[in-house]
């Protein structure tokens, strides 16, 4: 059989300007790690990568904020976020950041190459300019109300209240974010990349990957429904890689665009790593088809709103390049597996609303293992999920603690009780016996489909399941009462008890790495092969798939016990709860005017004629149909009865309420808006709602009937 092909994983760089909290976990870091070290123990030939993203506007602005350096701001929280990456146990090979030379030499090469080949098109058209910082405003520098959605604080390329993608001059009352001003419109040249011209290929190339994930394969259509639009390459901003020299044109003070500079740092810092290993050349293994045409494979672990980039535009940027280059292939990525997001106590997370857990902070109270499991058990794989302290609490408690850490306790007492401490010979194992060690032997391929499959919190559940299959087996067979009665069936108990533990101790390691090394220890286990970067694996007896069999020899000496889990007290709990409310009682106290209570308001706009608000024609209808939109995850499609026509209208509420929620209800439609097509269907009217205390929208309703004028 021909070896299997090289494997390279990467999680998306994140952005350092600021730190990790638990929502960036789920997404792109942990559920990449549990796939690496289930496959490192698997025996693949895998490299893990990441670093951390120091270009791009938001850390320019949080920069200019704090009247820093953006340099400044990256050497403080790159080394944070690494820290607290190895503190949870992500185990890359390497982790890199983009300032370095070799990235900067790496993307400015890549664009060069494209251009010298004449895949850029360049374009001169006239661009938002903030007139008081002097600064052409790229996409996030500017914000206004969306016109969607009406919500105040919309970005220039997103509205991230209705996800609608915007373009800066769709915006009501655009400002700068800098210096607050008014943009004004001025020229500027860009080098794009025709992606309109790329979409049959692409289309092409995706029709092979039926078997990616349905929340990314339903993006791609709708991208592909919308037809690609050219994009540009460049900036006009004082903080990126440079454009590189030998670009013809008015390239001065211009720099690469930070999505294109981005994913290329994944070939980067696989550069850097390869240097490391004093192999310098190593990272064509992993980036280019082999000259026996083995194909490595690339494994992009994402979060939703990056899969336009790693599926379409840095497949459009390899594949151009590939056109460019004679004698060497790069790979387009074979998985895309992006993960939904994960919400905090039912809330959005939200640094601004200081409405986060930090995982340095986490850390700091819990073990990482803890956190990893019960992330690992809410991974919003499918669809968004809820990270709850309560919940959390309970994973560890009746999860963690009487589950799988009683059973390797009570295995491991008896052992040392009545058996010597070590393991007992077999002898003439009963039905039960048996039983127990053939579903053993199934483990390694069961749990091994759900990693192989990317659906990770299926390969915990299963991995939890030999445990409780542990639990049972020994509460079945009674050992404290066959003690006395029949000493050999006890001694066989003890015996399938150990080898489950210690089948455990290597299966549960990619998700509880640093309890499974704890609980080998205790059984004295060696020779496991590791999960983490190794340049001895594989040559090591104990793999993934031996752990279906007995590991451990009868005779064999047993370590010395401790409690695996220890439990979370309430007091633990409600501490982290009540740090949450503080830190966003302090944020609210920060941004908007508090109330006696602490209830925070939002600021008062400014004021506006009558005249102005006459201008709106505000009716009331009536919602005949509700659905889901099509292509648009936060959207409803709602058909609207305004008594003399039926309106179709697109509401951003779909993570507020069901669509049966709003049907039939009289609400208040503003009725005069110019209509608008967002994801392939137009939306010909708004509807009205209003916040409650926990930012959730509820409907404006109305006993007025429908065509009703409101005012
Ligand atoms: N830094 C964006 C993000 O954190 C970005 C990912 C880059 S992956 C090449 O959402
Ligand atoms: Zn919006």
């Amino acid at each position: 059989m021909a070896a299997a092909a090289p494997i390279l994983v990467t999680s998306a760089l994140p952005y350092v300007n600021g730190p990790l909290h638990l929502g960036h976990v789920v997404g792109a870091y942990l559920p990449a790690d549990l796939y690496v070290r289930y496959q490192r123990l698997k025996g693949r030939d895998i490299v893990f990568v990441c670093g951390s993203d120091e270009h791009g506007v938001a850390i320019l602005i949080r920069a200019m904020r704090e009247g820093v350096a953006p340099q400044d701001i990256v050497d403080r929280y790159h080394p944070l976020v690494r820290d607290a990456f190895e503190a949870l146990g992500i185990s890359f090979d390497h982790y890199g950041r983009t300032t370095s030379a070799v990235h900067h030499e790496t993307s400015q090469d890549f664009f060069l190459t494209l251009e010298q080949a004449g895949v850029f098109t360049r374009k001169t058209d006239r661009q938002l300019f903030d007139p008081e910082a002097g600064l052409f405003l790229a996409d996030r520098f500017i914000r206004g109300t969306c016109p969607v959605c009406s919500y105040p604080e919309a970005y220039g390329d997103q509205c991230e209240n209705c996800g609608s993608s915007l373009s800066p001059k769709d915006l009501i009352e655009p400002k700068s974010v800098l210096s607050g001003a008014e943009p004004v419109e001025r020229e500027t040249t860009h080098w794009y990349l025709p992606l309109g011209d790329l979409q049959p290929r692409l289309q092409e190339w995706i029709v092979t990957k039926p078997d990616w994930k349905p929340n990314v394969l339903g993006q791609i259509g709708s991208w592909f429904n919308d037809g690609l639009a050219d994009r540009a390459m460049t900036r006009d901003l004082p903080w990126g890689v440079p454009v590189p020299d030998g670009v013809e044109g008015e390239a001065e003070g211009k720099v690469l665009y930070v999505w294109f500079d981005a994913p290329i740092g994944y070939l980067s810092i696989t550069k850097e790593w390869a240097a490391e290993q004093s192999a310098p050349e190593r990272w064509r293994r992993y980036w280019q088809v082999h000259e026996d045409g083995t194909t490595p494979q690339l494994i992009h672990f994402i979060g939703k709103d990056n899969i336009v980039f790693h599926t379409l535009i840095f497949p459009a940027l390899l594949m151009r390049l590939n056109d460019a280059i004679e004698g060497e292939t790069y790979v387009l990525p074979a998985q895309v597996p992006a993960n939904e997001f994960l919400n905090l106590e039912g809330q959005k997370f939200s640094t601004s609303r200081g409405w986060a857990v930090w995982l340095h902070e986490a850390l700091e109270a819990f073990p990482a293992d803890m956190l990893r499991y019960a992330l690992a058990t809410t991974l919003p794989e499918s669809k968004d999920a809820d990270f709850v302290w309560a919940d959390f609490q309970t994973h560890v408690n009746s999860e963690l603690a009487d589950v799988l850490g009683n059973f390797v306790n009570r295995a491991l007492s008896f052992a040392q009780r009545f058996s010597g401490n070590v393991v007992p010979a077999l002898h003439g194992p009963n039905a039960a016996d048996r039983a127990a060690l053939a579903t053993l032997a199934d483990f390694p391929a069961r749990i091994g489909a759900a990693y192989e499959g990317f659906r990770m919190r299926e390969a915990v559940q299963e991995t939890m399941g030999l445990a409780r299959l542990g639990n049972k087996y020994f509460n079945d067979a009674e050992p404290w009462a066959t003690r006395k009665t029949d000493p050999q069936a006890c001694a066989n108990t003890i015996h399938v008890a150990l080898q489950l533990c210690a089948s455990l101790a290597v299966l549960m390691d990619p998700v509880l790495p640093h309890s499974a090394a704890e609980l080998r220890a205790m059984l004295n286990l060696h020779d496991v092969r590791s999960s983490t970067p190794d340049p001895f694996a594989g040559e090591t007896p104990i793999g993934w798939d031996r752990a279906g069999q007995p590991l451990l020899p009868e005779g064999h000496e047993l370590g010395e016990s401790a409690i695996l889990f220890a439990k979370i007290e309430d007091e633990a709990i409600d501490a982290q709860r009540a740090l949450l409310e503080r830190r966003a009682a302090e944020a609210s106290g920060e941004e908007g005017t508090s109330t006696e209570s602490g209830a925070p308001y939002e600021a008062l706009k400014d004021t506006i004629g009558f005249d102005d608000f006459t201008r709106l024609d505000l009716r009331v209808g009536r919602v005949v149909a509700a659905e889901p939109h099509p292509n648009a995850d936060k959207l409803l499609r709602l058909d609207v009865d305004l008594g003399f026509e039926t309106r179709q209208v697109l509401a951003g509420v779909r993570m507020h309420m069901t669509p049966d929620e709003l049907h039939g209800k009289h609400v208040i439609v503003v009725a005069n808006l110019a209509p608008r097509s967002i994801r392939g269907l137009e939306s010909q009217g708004m509807l009205l709602f209003a916040e409650n205390r926990d930012g959730q929208l509820i409907p404006v309703l109305t006993e007025g009937e429908p065509g009703g004028v409101v005012r």
